[in-house]
């Protein structure tokens, strides 16, 4: 479902809100954050007091550049600070919850209790499980690159004016989300684009806030070279057992699998904690990873998903991978 098919809706709720929170998913990202605060910056303009929930304890470093730049600027508060600031009439509070629709995702479960349903907006652009939150009004656009577009759209229709640094955190969520516009990019992606570098976003500065680390590249390039191939289409990288990976490092290598001649889908496994193997899987829309991975016990949509399993080992977790793909023919 698109936004713009839900305006009315949007802007009922957002008239009869005075004080707004914004929650995204946990481990941030530049698209969760991105959208939070366009998402505030608008909200701002439309006279409402904001606040973001950001429970997270670790940012990647993307992130850990937006919020050091902007520290002072945002209403930051902890899931623990919600009561205290809540407004008198709670008819008045709205929760919005950007980039998950999963209970077990966002940054606080917490925080759900102080909304009731009425009260919450859920827009995000992965599919639905069922772990799936409710809300009075729930847009899941699976089509759209990003909820950073999603946030643009929003933008036209309140036809605000953006200021440069916000539109540049807008495109950066696109960039990252879309891998450097090559998935999920169509002719509005590039449009929302166009609109962001119109009101003055930076793709040099994108390009400083998605800078990855060297030594981190390195890790990931290692992984990359232990890697199985399947009927000629289906790429297994495994981890060192020794090492423990970040999640977004087995998510970013399973992007890039998809870039060689023939791969269709991608899975990469390796410990991210001492006691977990994870796994982060990746199609070009062959494969459901959603369907593949929920017999892992994880989950995800079409094109991308994610699974974390304890008491395993590695090699075991890519067996039961093969035969859940041999299963599936
Ligand atoms: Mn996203």
């Amino acid at each position: 479902m698109k936004l713009t098919e839900k305006r009315k809706e949007i802007k009922q709720m957002l008239r009869h809100a005075k004080t707004v929170f914004i929650m995204a998913h946990k481990d941030l990202d530049l698209d969760a954050l991105g959208s939070s605060i366009g998402l505030y910056f608008i909200l701002e303009r439309l006279d409402k007091n904001c606040f973001l929930i950001i429970d997270d304890t670790k940012y990647e470093s993307g992130v850990a550049k937006v919020l050091k730049e902007l520290e002072g600027c945002l209403n930051i508060i902890k899931s623990s600070q919600i009561e205290e600031n809540l407004y008198l009439r709670s008819k008045k509070n709205l929760l919005i919850i950007l980039d998950t629709n999963k209970e077990e995702l966002v940054q606080s479960k917490d925080a759900l209790n102080y909304f009731p349903l009425e009260n919450t907006i859920i827009l995000d652009h992965h599919d639905l499980g069922e772990t799936s939150l409710d809300a009075k009004l729930r847009i899941i656009d699976n089509e759209i690159s990003s909820t950073c577009e999603m946030i643009v759209n929003l933008i036209e229709m309140y036809k605000i004016e953006m200021d440069p640094y916000y539109a540049t955190l807008l495109l950066s969520g696109i960039i990252l989300d879309t891998n450097n516009f090559t998935l999920k990019t169509n002719t509005e992606t590039y449009y929302a684009a166009y609109y962001l570098s119109k009101m003055g976003a930076s793709t040099k500065k994108v390009q400083y806030l998605l800078k990855q680390d060297l030594k981190e590249y390195i890790e990931r390039q290692q992984l990359i070279t232990n890697v199985d191939i399947l009927d000629d289409k289906i790429a297994i990288a495994k981890g060192s057992p020794y090492t423990i990976y970040r999640r977004e490092d087995l998510a970013k290598i399973a992007d890039t699998l998809l870039f060689f001649n023939d791969i269709e889908a991608s899975f990469v496994i390796g410990k991210t904690t001492s006691k977990t193997v994870s796994v982060s899987a990746r199609s070009l829309g062959n494969y459901n990873i959603s369907q593949l991975l929920t017999k892992l016990g994880g989950g995800g949509d079409k094109m991308g998903g994610a699974a974390k399993l304890s008491n395993t080992t590695i090699s075991k977790v890519e067996t039961k991978i093969k035969q859940i793909l041999k299963t599936e023919e």
